[in-house]
């Protein structure tokens, strides 16, 4: 892992590459191999292979039956590029943000916050060569934070909404018994937004009703098109590095009063959160700092994280 290095003023912000993570599941096996040799060792087990194959397959199965019925511990942070997911990131895990460069690797970070388990962070760039990363992670997934830049989305909503519509897709996909990750939309850089004669307090709600505005329209038209009602030109899949079009794709199956058209609030996959963000260059976090309001920015969204179940 490459750590921030704060002394050095145009230090990138960037996270360990990928590891192989040894799996409980790995260990487990490894520890109970080890405690029959010494149990062995000192004769208290008969000699012969079968009872490791039988011990072996078990624990095997009991992890495998564990992983199909329950999430991970992963927060998985993905979004389309320049979002501003590893300035994020940087002020969550590091407690500061830094300047940060355009990735093309999976990284990832421990990040841990008062109140709950540590969790392993997971930021997948946005590049459409590489963004699909994120369904290698998605089983070990105990949530998903979908980064949205509030200040460009009116522009970009129908890219943003395909490759949200993949995520939205992958978690409708994972299998029944398996709990699926919650999902938190984050209306992020909301200090670009001009509030206007809204009071400036209110900028990260004005950045969750434009993002969710946005996306919902831009998901509507996908589901429209998919079920034949318009093209899906124009929909954000003309991409050169997409190889895969949405239009094949489920996950944004609604019931509701709306009679099957999208909508947030009654997507069939689960519950949906919008959270407003922001983070400044520069800005570090102090919780409890009256003075800075440093983490000011991500306040509502640590609270997401610290509530998860
Ligand atoms: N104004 C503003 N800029 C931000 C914010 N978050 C990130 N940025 C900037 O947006 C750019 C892209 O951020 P980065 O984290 O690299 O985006 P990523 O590609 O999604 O990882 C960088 O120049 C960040 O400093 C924010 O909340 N407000
Ligand atoms: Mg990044």
């Amino acid at each position: 892992m490459d750590p921030i290095q704060p002394d050095k003023p145009t230090s990138e912000v960037t996270f360990a590459a990928s590891s192989p993570v040894l799996s409980p599941a790995i260990l487990a096996c490894a520890s109970l191999v080890l405690a029959l040799a010494i149990l062995r060792a000192s004769s208290f087990v008969p000699d012969g292979p079968s009872l490791y194959i039988r011990l072996f397959s078990l624990v095997i199965a009991f992890f495998l039956r564990r992983k199909s019925t329950s999430h991970g511990n992963a927060l998985l942070v993905v979004g389309p590029p320049d979002a501003g997911k590893t300035a994020l990131l940087s002020m969550l895990v590091y407690k500061q943000t830094l300047p940060t460069q355009a990735s093309m690797q999976t990284n990832s970070s421990i990040l841990f916050l008062d109140g709950c388990k540590p969790m392993t962070v997971i930021d997948v760039p946005g590049h459409p060569r590489i963004r699909d990363q994120f369904k290698e992670h998605i089983l070990n997934a105990k949530a998903v934070l979908f980064v949205v830049d509030a200040s460009t989305v009116s522009r970009n909503g129908p890219a943003v909404a395909e490759y949200l519509h993949r995520v939205l897709s992958s978690i409708t996909s994972l299998p029944p018994s398996h709990t699926p990750p919650s999902l938190v939309i984050l209306a992020h850089k909301a200090d670009l937004l001009k509030v206007g004669s809204v009071a400036s307090g209110d900028a990260y709600q004005l950045a969750v009703n434009r993002v969710r505005t946005v996306l919902e329209r831009e998901l509507e038209k996908r589901r429209a098109a998919k079920s034949g009602a318009v093209d899906m030109e124009g929909l954000g899949d003309g991409g050169a590095d997409n190889d895969d079009a949405g239009a094949g794709l489920g996950g944004l199956e609604c019931s509701g009063p709306s009679g099957g058209v999208f909508r947030f609030a009654e997507w069939e996959g689960g519950e949906i959160t919008f959270v407003g963000s922001n983070v400044k260059l520069w800005e570090r976090l102090d919780v409890g700092d009256e003075k800075t309001g440093g983490g000011k920015g991500v306040s509502s969204l640590v609270d997401w994280l610290v509530a998860l179940p």
